[in-house]
């Protein structure tokens, strides 16, 4: 029989077995769980002290309440596993959506800079009257070049540095450097009245700087029926460059030089006090039409060709085209 001080000894087992059990079933977090295990089961914690004092015990009464003690040691050791397992489960796994957090904004993506340029000008265009189509960006060079009235030992040839495409056919294929071949592919396979605009990529073997890429965008326009005059081409372009760039927007046309169009010009916009280029333009020579099966003295035309990056540098107050193309969040965040 157990004398009075085995019963007390086993008493504060009990105690302790109650004590414990409470602290562990209020602990929730990993910190808290942990706080418990050093406070009750560790070293120099409240279960091992007690085991400790069993010293001073009887022999007989020291078997008694030791078992005691072990007994609930276990207990506390399979309680505490099982609540270390609990608090586990419950932590959401990683990636898991854990709804207790504010919300946070997911990041979204948007349209290249180069892209709401160009649409920002084709839809412009489509509201005067003009189709929006695309070409290859892999041409043959027939298109490029010859139907362009740029036969293979012109100079004019010279204006583009070429990417050429190894190639097994007999035809010559290339990247194109620029739109205006798209010009002769519409009118190969459509009658006047042609009224079309042209987006898309372009390709150059050149070295680049804040103003030259060696891979950019152009927006091609042609326009061809009975009638067509220079006064259509400037009339056009002038009612272009105010939905642009603004209702009074002054423009300059100056005589320049494409083997495809006669009269040539370029296109410039007065800005902040300068006057910039941003296309290439003029009236669809003869030649080109005659290449395309159409009758030069019945139809007449004028085409345009213009940079939408360059036209987009100006809006935007972007002092380099290399960062249309580097990919650099900073950039393309910022539109
Ligand atoms: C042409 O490419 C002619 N095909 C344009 C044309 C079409 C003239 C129809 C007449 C009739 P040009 O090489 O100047 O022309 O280029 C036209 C525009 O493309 C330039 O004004 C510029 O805005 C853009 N561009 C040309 N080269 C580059 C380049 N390396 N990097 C970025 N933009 C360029």
């Amino acid at each position: 029989m157990p004398n009075s001080q085995d019963t007390k000894a086993v008493d504060s087992v009990e105690e302790l077995k109650l004590a414990a059990t409470s602290a562990l079933n209020a602990a929730e977090t990993n910190e808290q769980l942990e706080a418990w295990r050093v406070d009750f089961m560790g070293r120099k914690g409240r279960l091992t002290g007690l085991l400790r004092g069993l010293g001073s015990l009887a022999i007989e009464d020291r078997k008694i309440v030791g078992a005691a003690a072990n007994r609930v040691r276990a207990e506390l050791e399979d309680m505490f596993e099982d609540r270390v397992q609990a608090a586990r489960s419950s932590q959401a796994p990683v990636g898991s959506i854990d709804i207790t957090l504010p919300g946070r904004k997911p990041a979204t993506g948007g349209l290249h800079p180069s892209t709401q340029m160009i649409r920002e000008i084709t839809q412009t265009f489509n509201e005067m009257g003009f189709q929006t189509v695309e070409g290859p960006e892999v041409e043959l060079e027939r298109y490029n070049f010859d139907m362009l009235n740029i036969p293979e030992t012109h100079p004019a040839r010279d204006m583009f540095d070429t990417f050429w495409v190894d190639s097994e056919t007999n035809d010559d294929i290339l990247l194109r450097t620029h739109t205006s071949p798209v010009q002769a592919r519409v009118m190969e396979t459509n009658d006047p009245p042609i009224r079309v605009v042209v987006p898309g990529k372009c390709y150059r073997y050149e070295a680049t700087d804040a103003t030259h890429e060696w891979q950019f965008n152009q927006i091609e326009g042609l326009a061809v029926d009975e009638g067509i005059t220079f006064a259509d081409l400037k009339g056009t372009l002038y009612e272009f460059a105010r939905r642009i760039f603004g209702p009074n927007q002054k423009v300059r046309f100056r005589c320049d030089f494409f083997p495809f169009v006669e009269p040539g010009v370029d296109m410039s916009i007065e800005w902040k006090g300068d006057w910039l280029e941003i296309m290439g333009a003029g009236m669809v020579h003869p030649r080109v039409l005659e290449n395309a099966g159409y009758d030069s003295t019945k139809y007449t035309g004028f085409a345009f060709g213009m940079g939408p990056e360059r036209i987009s540098m100006l809006k935007n107050e972007i002092t380099d085209i290399r960062h249309f193309f580097s990919n650099d969040l900073r950039f393309l965040t910022q539109f």
